[in-house]
């Protein structure tokens, strides 16, 4: 008899024999599953709006549509710090960044911290992380590694492997493809009698974007539609975003287009539309490769037999702004920068084709899958498991009111550190590091926030119990006071 489930494994052995007879990690506490894999697959600054399934004006993306249909797609998943290795610090423990160090990402990841594949290990995980790594020290806790330096590279990237940090090799070939075959060829040489975690972080599509000649030949002369918000002034807005330097008009660079600079004769919002249908085409480009190999690892997920018990995720670090509100890049928590698309299956426990609006964050997916695997989640651990949620039920405990907080300034983009709350229909932030500046949004009236409201008679009510809560908020998640002091705003400017 083949055994193939929980149910033939005890009419094999005989019930009553069962229980001591198995290994612990073998089952999870879900009847007739063994403990899921988990195929975590991360890509660097995909907008969600760059995604045909959350309603993409600018592109199609197939693939990850298909693992929509066939999981949940969650509409309000918001990172909680918009840059790169604090987004991932936060994954990986579980915590905010003022908790597991990660404040911006001139830091370096405290290796010696409780992280999930640390916790998984001990419940039968063998555990691998493939691309981009971004935390500078060793990656611990991980059976394999196979990284890319710093940012890495598009084209023949470098990388570094369990067993001869810090040495590099090079790899050729184009980096999305072979981030994917060295995915697929971790899971065909995983052990099928154990469970497996494995991180696949691509590089893509962070800037400089650098699509290979096929998706760039797809999309080397489309016209890409231009967001509603491409031309905010920002009036009414603070002086944070008016001295942010990440505007199309005024701080793009030759290497963000394609190496090309625009002919001279433009200004203003010609320039501007020349630089968005520039940036945008290689970015898209370098997304078109990231959604064909997404297809390449479901194919391999079908016909390995692997497809059943893996739990395959699909998100991106943070978001970005595609010419919205005049910008690229991110940090802000303006929506299209702060929601992270997160698209969840798995077979048989997530319902097919279903959306959520729960507000679900990037430190709750350790607790979640520490949740799938059985693994107790330990008590410091600040996300919540939404296990329920992927099963379609919504506790009535669930987060009413999301915590972000950004710290990296003087740095890239020059954006002040802030800190908000985000309901379901407003959006309070306090803009405290050389500024002290408040902006609010009654996301309901405006989800495209371009009318500050902070000064509005209307809402003085309302944004006074939005700071309790906001408070209450940097108390239940161990916030230091004052957060931190003041800071001089720099005149250091790289424009
Ligand atoms: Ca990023």
């Amino acid at each position: 008899m083949e055994i193939k489930t929980r149910r033939d494994f005890i009419k094999t052995l005989g019930a009553g024999a069962v229980a001591a007879s198995l290994p612990s990690w073998i089952y999870s506490c879900a009847p007739g599953k063994k403990k899921p894999n988990i195929l975590f697959i991360m890509s660097d600054d995909h907008a969600a709006h760059a995604i045909s399934c959350y309603g993409s004006q600018v592109n199609q993306t197939p693939q990850l549509d298909r693992l929509a249909s066939e999981g949940m797609r969650f509409d309000n998943c918001f990172c909680t710090n918009g840059i790169c290795a604090p987004s991932r610090a936060s994954i990986l423990t579980g915590k905010y960044n003022h908790l597991n160090g990660m404040l911006d990402n001139k830091l370096e990841f405290d290796g010696s911290q409780q992280t999930l594949p640390k916790l998984l290990k001990p419940a039968g995980y063998q555990t691998a992380m493939i691309g981009k790594w971004h935390l500078k020290s060793e990656p611990t806790g991980f059976d394999y590694y196979k990284v890319v330096p710093d940012q890495g590279k598009y084209f023949d990237p470098l990388f570094r492997v369990k067993g001869s940090w810090p040495d590099t090799i090079e790899e050729k070939g184009y980096v999305t493809d072979i981030i994917t075959d060295e995915a697929i060829r971790f899971m065909q040489a995983a052990n099928p009698e154990k469970p497996f975690l494995l991180m696949c972080h691509h590089k893509a599509p962070h800037r400089p974007w650098m699509p290979d000649p096929k998706h760039w030949e797809q999309f080397k002369d489309r016209e890409i539609p231009e967001p509603p918000t491409l031309f905010d002034n920002y009036a009414g807005k603070t002086e944070a975003v008016k001295n942010a330097e990440m505007t199309l008009e005024r701080h793009m660079h030759p290497m963000d287009t394609g190496g090309l600079t625009a002919p001279e004769n433009l200004s203003g919002q010609d320039l501007v539309r020349w630089r968005y249908q520039h940036y945008m085409r290689n970015y898209l480009a370098c997304i078109a490769s990231i959604d064909d190999n997404i297809g390449r690892i479901l194919d391999f997920l079908k016909t390995s037999g692997l497809e059943e018990n893996t739990i395959v995720v699909y998100t991106s670090d943070q978001g970005f702004f595609l010419g919205d509100h005049g910008w690229f890049d991110k940090r802000f928590m303006y929506e299209e920068s702060l929601r992270m698309p997160l698209i969840i299956r798995y077979p048989g426990v997530v319902p097919k084709g279903q959306v959520n609006e729960d507000m679900v964050l990037n430190v709750d997916f350790a607790p979640t899958f520490l949740d799938f695997a059985n693994v107790a989640i330990p008590e410091d651990i600040q996300g919540e498991s939404f296990r329920k949620i992927l099963r379609g039920r919504t506790s009535k405990n669930w987060r009413q009111s999301a915590y972000y907080h950004y710290y990296e300034y003087p740095a890239w983009h020059m954006v002040d550190a802030h800190y908000g709350i985000r309901t379901n229909r407003y959006k309070l932030v306090h803009y405290y590091g050389y500024t002290d500046e408040w902006e609010f949004f009654d996301l309901q009236e405006d989800p495209r926030e371009m009318d500050n409201c902070y000064n509005s008679p209307d809402y003085q009510n309302l944004i006074r119990q939005l700071k309790e809560d906001l408070y209450d908020l940097q108390k239940k998640y161990k916030v230091e006071k004052p957060v931190p002091k003041q800071i001089e705003k720099s005149e250091i400017s790289l424009f």
